[in-house]
Protein backbone atom coordinates (compact mmCIF):
# COMPACT_ATOMS: atom_id res chain seq x y z
CA UNK A 1 0.00 0.00 0.00
CA UNK A 2 0.94 3.76 0.48
CA UNK A 3 3.43 2.83 3.53
CA UNK A 4 5.18 0.19 1.50
CA UNK A 5 5.87 2.85 -1.83
CA UNK A 6 6.64 6.20 0.60
CA UNK A 7 9.37 3.64 1.85
CA UNK A 8 10.44 2.59 -1.18
CA UNK A 9 11.12 6.58 -2.15
CA UNK A 10 13.00 7.33 0.58
CA UNK A 11 15.08 4.86 0.19
CA UNK A 12 16.05 5.93 -3.11
CA UNK A 13 16.92 8.83 -2.51
CA UNK A 14 18.98 7.68 0.24
CA UNK A 15 21.30 6.89 -2.28
CA UNK A 16 20.76 9.47 -4.82
CA UNK A 17 23.65 11.24 -6.13
CA UNK A 18 24.02 15.34 -5.46
CA UNK A 19 23.16 16.55 -9.19
CA UNK A 20 25.77 17.02 -11.53
CA UNK A 21 25.92 21.23 -11.82
CA UNK A 22 25.29 22.16 -7.94
CA UNK A 23 28.59 23.97 -7.81
CA UNK A 24 27.04 26.49 -10.34
CA UNK A 25 25.02 27.96 -7.53
CA UNK A 26 28.46 28.47 -5.07
CA UNK A 27 28.90 31.82 -6.20
CA UNK A 28 25.24 32.75 -5.45
CA UNK A 29 25.57 31.18 -1.81
CA UNK A 30 28.70 32.98 -1.13
CA UNK A 31 27.50 35.98 -1.78
CA UNK A 32 24.49 35.43 0.28
CA UNK A 33 26.79 34.43 3.21
CA UNK A 34 29.07 37.79 3.09
CA UNK A 35 25.68 39.53 2.60
CA UNK A 36 24.89 38.24 6.10
CA UNK A 37 28.59 38.79 7.94
CA UNK A 38 28.93 41.63 9.96
CA UNK A 39 31.22 44.28 9.74
CA UNK A 40 34.33 44.93 11.30
CA UNK A 41 32.66 48.19 12.44
CA UNK A 42 30.00 46.13 13.86
CA UNK A 43 32.33 44.09 15.76
CA UNK A 44 34.13 46.96 17.59
CA UNK A 45 30.71 48.54 18.54
CA UNK A 46 29.81 45.48 20.38
CA UNK A 47 33.08 45.42 22.32
CA UNK A 48 32.82 49.23 22.97
CA UNK A 49 29.60 48.04 24.68
CA UNK A 50 31.42 45.40 26.42
CA UNK A 51 34.06 47.51 28.45
CA UNK A 52 31.78 50.13 29.13
CA UNK A 53 29.25 47.93 30.86
CA UNK A 54 32.18 46.05 32.66
CA UNK A 55 32.99 49.27 33.93
CA UNK A 56 29.64 50.02 35.00
CA UNK A 57 28.78 47.00 36.80
CA UNK A 58 32.95 46.15 37.75
CA UNK A 59 32.30 49.11 40.17
CA UNK A 60 29.41 47.96 42.40
CA UNK A 61 30.75 44.29 41.74
CA UNK A 62 34.70 44.46 41.80
CA UNK A 63 34.96 40.30 41.47
CA UNK A 64 32.00 40.03 38.68
CA UNK A 65 32.96 39.74 35.49
CA UNK A 66 31.07 40.32 32.02
CA UNK A 67 31.16 38.16 28.61
CA UNK A 68 29.74 38.15 25.58
CA UNK A 69 28.25 34.45 24.44
CA UNK A 70 25.88 33.60 22.20
CA UNK A 71 25.84 34.64 17.99
CA UNK A 72 28.09 38.08 19.15
CA UNK A 73 30.96 36.03 20.15
CA UNK A 74 31.24 32.20 18.42
CA UNK A 75 31.38 33.42 14.82
CA UNK A 76 27.78 32.25 13.64
CA UNK A 77 26.14 36.33 14.07
CA UNK A 78 24.55 38.23 11.62
CA UNK A 79 24.57 41.70 11.62
CA UNK A 80 22.47 43.74 13.30
CA UNK A 81 21.13 40.81 15.87
CA UNK A 82 21.01 41.20 19.36
CA UNK A 83 24.02 41.06 22.19
CA UNK A 84 23.71 38.14 24.77
CA UNK A 85 25.96 38.98 27.60
CA UNK A 86 26.44 37.23 31.06
CA UNK A 87 27.06 38.65 34.22
CA UNK A 88 29.24 35.90 36.49
CA UNK A 89 29.24 36.70 40.17
CA UNK A 90 29.89 34.92 42.90
CA UNK A 91 27.89 36.33 45.79
CA UNK A 92 25.92 33.67 48.03
CA UNK A 93 23.82 36.36 49.54
CA UNK A 94 21.81 37.27 47.03
CA UNK A 95 19.46 35.29 44.80
CA UNK A 96 19.61 35.96 40.87
CA UNK A 97 16.33 37.73 40.78
CA UNK A 98 17.89 39.92 43.60
CA UNK A 99 21.05 40.22 41.03
CA UNK A 100 18.70 41.19 38.07
CA UNK A 101 16.85 43.81 40.09
CA UNK A 102 20.03 45.17 41.38
CA UNK A 103 22.01 44.86 38.17
CA UNK A 104 18.58 46.67 36.40
CA UNK A 105 19.12 49.78 38.75
CA UNK A 106 22.94 49.88 38.43
CA UNK A 107 21.96 50.65 34.58
CA UNK A 108 19.57 52.87 35.44
CA UNK A 109 21.39 54.75 37.26
CA UNK A 110 24.46 54.93 34.42
CA UNK A 111 21.86 56.06 31.87
CA UNK A 112 21.17 53.30 29.90
CA UNK A 113 17.69 53.14 28.13
CA UNK A 114 14.82 50.86 27.93
CA UNK A 115 16.02 48.93 31.10
CA UNK A 116 13.48 45.82 31.72
CA UNK A 117 13.98 43.15 34.17
CA UNK A 118 12.74 40.25 33.13
CA UNK A 119 12.63 37.92 36.59
CA UNK A 120 10.15 35.18 35.42
CA UNK A 121 11.53 34.20 32.39
CA UNK A 122 13.25 30.54 32.63
CA UNK A 123 16.57 32.33 32.09
CA UNK A 124 16.15 35.76 34.04
CA UNK A 125 17.95 38.34 32.03
CA UNK A 126 17.88 42.11 32.31
CA UNK A 127 17.39 43.95 28.77
CA UNK A 128 18.75 47.39 27.80
CA UNK A 129 19.71 49.92 25.21
CA UNK A 130 22.55 51.43 24.68
CA UNK A 131 22.31 55.02 24.02
CA UNK A 132 26.38 55.71 22.77
CA UNK A 133 26.20 52.59 19.91
CA UNK A 134 22.46 51.68 19.77
CA UNK A 135 22.76 48.63 20.42
CA UNK A 136 20.35 46.28 22.37
CA UNK A 137 21.51 43.52 24.57
CA UNK A 138 20.52 40.44 26.66
CA UNK A 139 22.21 40.20 30.23
CA UNK A 140 21.55 37.05 32.30
CA UNK A 141 23.28 35.95 35.03
CA UNK A 142 25.83 33.01 36.03
CA UNK A 143 25.20 31.14 32.62
CA UNK A 144 28.88 30.01 32.20
CA UNK A 145 27.90 26.51 30.57
CA UNK A 146 26.74 28.88 27.67
CA UNK A 147 30.01 31.11 27.65
CA UNK A 148 32.03 27.94 27.28
CA UNK A 149 29.74 26.58 24.35
CA UNK A 150 29.73 29.65 22.27
CA UNK A 151 33.94 29.49 22.95
CA UNK A 152 33.57 25.53 21.30
CA UNK A 153 31.19 26.92 18.75
CA UNK A 154 33.88 29.71 18.23
CA UNK A 155 36.72 27.63 17.69
CA UNK A 156 35.28 25.01 15.41
CA UNK A 157 34.69 27.76 13.21
CA UNK A 158 38.05 28.48 12.88
CA UNK A 159 38.92 25.17 11.41
CA UNK A 160 37.54 25.42 8.72
CA UNK A 161 35.57 28.40 7.06
CA UNK A 162 33.28 26.40 5.40
CA UNK A 163 31.70 25.13 8.27
CA UNK A 164 30.25 29.12 9.00
CA UNK A 165 29.31 29.58 5.39
CA UNK A 166 27.25 26.45 5.85
CA UNK A 167 25.54 27.18 8.78
CA UNK A 168 24.67 30.66 7.77
CA UNK A 169 23.24 29.68 5.26
CA UNK A 170 21.36 26.90 7.31
CA UNK A 171 20.24 29.58 9.60
CA UNK A 172 18.91 31.76 7.05
CA UNK A 173 16.97 28.73 5.36
CA UNK A 174 15.43 28.16 9.05
CA UNK A 175 14.84 31.60 9.83
CA UNK A 176 12.90 32.42 5.81
CA UNK A 177 11.18 29.33 6.49
CA UNK A 178 10.09 29.91 10.84
CA UNK A 179 11.97 27.07 11.28
CA UNK A 180 13.70 29.16 14.13
CA UNK A 181 11.51 29.40 16.88
CA UNK A 182 12.03 27.55 20.17
CA UNK A 183 9.00 29.04 21.38
CA UNK A 184 6.92 27.15 19.06
CA UNK A 185 8.86 23.99 18.92
CA UNK A 186 11.11 24.61 16.55
CA UNK A 187 14.96 24.74 17.06
CA UNK A 188 17.21 26.96 18.29
CA UNK A 189 20.06 28.61 16.23
CA UNK A 190 22.51 27.14 18.79
CA UNK A 191 20.53 23.49 17.21
CA UNK A 192 21.15 24.26 13.85
CA UNK A 193 24.84 24.97 14.31
CA UNK A 194 25.86 21.92 16.09
CA UNK A 195 23.96 20.14 13.24
CA UNK A 196 26.47 21.39 10.86
CA UNK A 197 29.57 20.60 13.30
CA UNK A 198 28.60 17.15 13.57
CA UNK A 199 27.38 16.96 9.55
CA UNK A 200 31.41 18.06 8.88
CA UNK A 201 32.77 16.01 11.49
CA UNK A 202 31.39 12.95 9.56
CA UNK A 203 32.90 13.92 6.23
CA UNK A 204 36.00 14.69 7.74
CA UNK A 205 36.59 18.16 7.31
CA UNK A 206 36.05 19.21 11.42
CA UNK A 207 37.91 17.07 14.07
CA UNK A 208 36.01 15.89 17.20
CA UNK A 209 38.11 18.37 19.80
CA UNK A 210 36.60 16.87 22.77
CA UNK A 211 38.22 13.66 22.03
CA UNK A 212 41.12 15.03 21.41
CA UNK A 213 43.95 15.79 24.42
CA UNK A 214 42.33 18.28 26.26
CA UNK A 215 43.76 21.40 26.49
CA UNK A 216 41.47 23.50 27.79
CA UNK A 217 39.44 22.35 31.27
CA UNK A 218 36.69 24.30 32.84
CA UNK A 219 34.31 22.52 35.36
CA UNK A 220 30.57 24.14 34.98
CA UNK A 221 28.08 22.95 37.26
CA UNK A 222 29.54 19.18 37.72
CA UNK A 223 29.87 19.11 34.16
CA UNK A 224 33.73 18.97 33.01
CA UNK A 225 34.00 20.55 29.85
CA UNK A 226 37.40 19.99 28.55
CA UNK A 227 38.60 19.89 24.73
CA UNK A 228 41.45 20.56 22.09
CA UNK A 229 40.99 24.36 21.92
CA UNK A 230 44.81 24.97 20.34
CA UNK A 231 42.81 25.31 16.71
CA UNK A 232 45.61 27.26 14.78
CA UNK A 233 47.29 24.13 14.80
CA UNK A 234 44.35 22.04 12.66
CA UNK A 235 43.61 24.54 10.01
CA UNK A 236 44.31 21.80 7.71
CA UNK A 237 42.40 19.36 8.61
CA UNK A 238 39.97 19.63 6.28
CA UNK A 239 42.33 20.75 3.11
CA UNK A 240 42.00 17.33 1.48
CA UNK A 241 38.14 17.45 0.91
CA UNK A 242 36.95 19.64 -2.21
CA UNK A 243 33.75 20.07 -0.78
CA UNK A 244 31.69 23.30 -1.50
CA UNK A 245 29.06 25.25 0.75
CA UNK A 246 26.73 24.04 -2.27
CA UNK A 247 27.34 20.60 -2.22
CA UNK A 248 27.14 20.56 2.02
CA UNK A 249 24.39 22.62 1.91
CA UNK A 250 23.00 19.36 -0.27
CA UNK A 251 24.33 17.10 2.06
CA UNK A 252 22.97 18.42 5.04
CA UNK A 253 19.57 18.97 3.98
CA UNK A 254 19.65 15.33 1.89
CA UNK A 255 21.09 14.08 5.26
CA UNK A 256 18.28 15.35 7.80
CA UNK A 257 15.05 14.73 4.62
CA UNK A 258 16.16 11.14 3.97
CA UNK A 259 19.08 9.27 5.99
CA UNK A 260 19.13 10.26 9.53
CA UNK A 261 17.14 7.70 11.63
CA UNK A 262 14.82 9.52 13.91
CA UNK A 263 13.57 6.24 15.53
CA UNK A 264 17.02 5.10 16.69
CA UNK A 265 20.00 8.14 16.16
CA UNK A 266 21.34 10.81 18.27
CA UNK A 267 23.78 13.10 16.99
CA UNK A 268 26.26 14.16 18.91
CA UNK A 269 29.50 16.50 18.45
CA UNK A 270 31.41 15.24 21.42
CA UNK A 271 32.10 12.08 20.23
CA UNK A 272 31.93 12.93 16.20
CA UNK A 273 29.42 10.27 15.88
CA UNK A 274 25.75 9.12 15.37
CA UNK A 275 24.91 7.54 19.32
CA UNK A 276 21.82 5.34 19.35
CA UNK A 277 19.01 6.51 21.24
CA UNK A 278 18.85 3.29 23.41
CA UNK A 279 22.28 3.97 24.58
CA UNK A 280 21.05 7.44 26.04
CA UNK A 281 17.79 5.83 27.47
CA UNK A 282 16.27 8.46 25.24
CA UNK A 283 13.46 6.00 23.65
CA UNK A 284 10.22 7.03 25.07
CA UNK A 285 8.72 10.48 26.46
CA UNK A 286 9.90 11.61 29.76
CA UNK A 287 8.04 14.50 31.20
CA UNK A 288 8.35 17.07 28.09
CA UNK A 289 11.12 15.62 26.72
CA UNK A 290 9.44 13.55 23.78
CA UNK A 291 13.37 12.92 21.60
CA UNK A 292 11.62 13.29 18.36
CA UNK A 293 15.14 14.97 17.18
CA UNK A 294 17.75 13.97 19.12
CA UNK A 295 20.62 16.73 19.07
CA UNK A 296 23.03 15.84 22.16
CA UNK A 297 24.55 18.90 23.98
CA UNK A 298 28.30 18.76 23.78
CA UNK A 299 28.88 19.52 27.71
CA UNK A 300 25.23 19.10 29.16
CA UNK A 301 24.87 15.44 27.90
CA UNK A 302 21.46 14.54 29.58
CA UNK A 303 20.47 17.68 27.60
CA UNK A 304 18.34 17.04 24.01
CA UNK A 305 18.69 19.92 21.64
CA UNK A 306 15.40 18.44 20.49
CA UNK A 307 13.23 18.40 23.03
CA UNK A 308 11.45 21.37 22.18
CA UNK A 309 10.45 19.78 18.85
CA UNK A 310 7.05 17.74 19.58
CA UNK A 311 4.11 15.44 17.43
CA UNK A 312 3.41 18.43 15.30
CA UNK A 313 6.66 20.27 15.13
CA UNK A 314 8.32 17.19 13.90
CA UNK A 315 6.19 16.66 10.43
CA UNK A 316 7.05 20.48 9.82
CA UNK A 317 10.50 20.57 10.44
CA UNK A 318 11.09 17.03 8.53
CA UNK A 319 8.96 18.48 5.46
CA UNK A 320 10.78 21.62 5.31
CA UNK A 321 13.76 19.36 5.53
CA UNK A 322 12.65 17.84 2.04
CA UNK A 323 11.24 21.02 0.45
CA UNK A 324 15.15 21.46 1.05
CA UNK A 325 16.79 18.76 -0.38
CA UNK A 326 14.33 18.64 -3.00
CA UNK A 327 15.17 22.59 -4.04
CA UNK A 328 18.75 21.88 -4.33
CA UNK A 329 18.13 18.64 -6.42
CA UNK A 330 15.95 19.62 -8.92
CA UNK A 331 15.08 23.59 -8.40
CA UNK A 332 16.70 25.96 -11.76
CA UNK A 333 17.20 28.52 -9.08
CA UNK A 334 18.07 26.98 -5.58
CA UNK A 335 19.55 30.57 -3.48
CA UNK A 336 16.44 31.89 -4.64
CA UNK A 337 13.90 29.33 -3.83
CA UNK A 338 15.02 28.05 -1.06
CA UNK A 339 14.89 31.34 1.23
CA UNK A 340 11.21 32.15 -0.07
CA UNK A 341 9.49 32.88 2.58
CA UNK A 342 7.29 30.79 4.35
CA UNK A 343 3.70 32.11 3.88
CA UNK A 344 0.86 29.88 6.36
P1 LIG B 1 20.67 34.02 16.80
O1 LIG B 1 21.56 34.60 15.77
O2 LIG B 1 20.33 34.96 17.92
O3 LIG B 1 19.49 33.34 16.18
P2 LIG B 1 22.37 32.61 18.76
O4 LIG B 1 23.67 31.97 18.35
O5 LIG B 1 22.43 33.81 19.64
O6 LIG B 1 21.51 32.83 17.45
P3 LIG B 1 20.50 31.32 20.44
O7 LIG B 1 19.75 32.63 20.48
O8 LIG B 1 19.82 30.04 20.06
O9 LIG B 1 21.68 31.43 19.45
O10 LIG B 1 21.21 31.10 21.83
C1 LIG B 1 22.12 32.01 22.41
C2 LIG B 1 23.23 31.24 23.11
O11 LIG B 1 22.71 30.53 24.22
C3 LIG B 1 23.87 30.18 22.24
C4 LIG B 1 24.31 29.17 23.21
O12 LIG B 1 25.57 29.55 23.75
C5 LIG B 1 23.29 29.24 24.30
N1 LIG B 1 22.21 28.26 24.15
C6 LIG B 1 21.09 28.41 23.43
N2 LIG B 1 20.28 27.35 23.54
C7 LIG B 1 20.92 26.50 24.36
C8 LIG B 1 20.59 25.22 24.89
N3 LIG B 1 19.44 24.62 24.59
N4 LIG B 1 21.48 24.65 25.71
C9 LIG B 1 22.62 25.26 26.04
N5 LIG B 1 22.99 26.47 25.59
C10 LIG B 1 22.15 27.08 24.77
MG1 LIG C 1 20.91 35.27 20.17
Amino acid sequence: GHHVSSQRIRFQRRNMPCRYDIDRFTPSFLSIFESLVPSQEEIAKQKQLLTSLSRIINKEWPNSKLYLYGSCANSFGFSNSDIDLCLSIDDKEMSKVDIILKLADILQAANLRNIQPLTRARVPIVKLMDPETGLSCDICVNNLLAVVNTKLLRDYAQIDRRLRQLAFIVKHWAKSRRVNETYQGTLSSYAYVIMCIHLLQLRRLLPCLQEMEATYFVTVDENNCAYFDQVDKLNNYGAHSRDTVSRLLWAFFHYWAYEHDYTKDVISIRTGRIISKERKDWTRRVGNDRHLICIEDPFEISHDLGRVVDKFTIKILREEFERAANILQFDLNPSVTLFEPYVP
